[in-house]
């Protein structure tokens, strides 16, 4: 398999996934004001939506969309635990937190990205993701994960959205149950790899 991606983009909760369920694949960096990919080759051939991330298969198909990618990782070796049996109330459950995630989290930062979006609506866009913090930081107590005591591909999409607080300089403070989520998180031997794989950290 292949995975496009770009360093700290949202391609990074795939490849924390790929990584917390022990596949093989191999990253391919693309350039995403450019639409390059580094090693050659225009990346809207690829996706003509011209965003990371995609997952090739090794039959060749093509996987878009995080949230749909994630789940044919962690369906791949249902023992890692990484999503609950698909049919199972669990498993909407894990589709819950993956749509809030991505409608709630990731789209209200991509705004915050955006050169030419008007200061007025970046604070508008900073509100809205307080109250979604605050929801989480709820749902966050007394658990280890979103879903409970276990990992889930729903983390790797949380860790890699809410890691973005740091380049938006978000305070995390006032929700200390995130704080402690995103520690927990960030120092799994998976995640770390991930990290460093994307020359996120030395
Ligand atoms: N709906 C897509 C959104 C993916 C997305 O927003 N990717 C961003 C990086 S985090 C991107 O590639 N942006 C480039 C662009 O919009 O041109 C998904 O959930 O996978």
């Amino acid at each position: 398999m292949k995975l496009y991606f770009s360093p700290g983009a949202c391609s990074l909760s795939p490849h924390i996934s790929l990584r917390e369920a022990g596949l093989s694949f191999d990253l391919v960096q693309v350039d995403l004001r450019s639409k390059e990919i580094k090693s050659g080759g225009d990346f809207r051939a690829v996706n003509p939506k011209g965003m990371v991330p995609v997952l090739e298969l090794d039959t060749g198909d093509r996987l878009t969309e995080g949230p749909a990618i994630v789940q044919y990782v962690a369906d791949q070796k249902p023992a890692s635990g990484l999503a609950p049996a698909a049919g199972t109330i669990e498993r909407y459950h894990l589709m819950e937190w993956l749509n809030f995630i991505t409608s709630e989290l990731h789209k209200n930062f991509t705004p915050l990205f955006r050169p030419n979006t008007p200061e007025e609506y970046k604070v508008i866009a900073r509100d809205t993701l307080a109250q979604r913090f605050a929801f989480i930081d709820g749902r966050l107590a007394g658990k280890q994960y979103l879903m409970g005591e276990h990992f889930t591909v729903a983390d790797a999409y949380a860790f890699t959205i809410t890691n973005w607080t740091r380049i938006q300089k978000i305070d995390l403070a006032p929700w200390p149950n995130i704080v402690a989520y995103m520690e927990r998180v960030r120092a799994r031997p998976k995640v770390v790899e991930a990290m460093k794989a994307e020359g996120l950290i030395a």
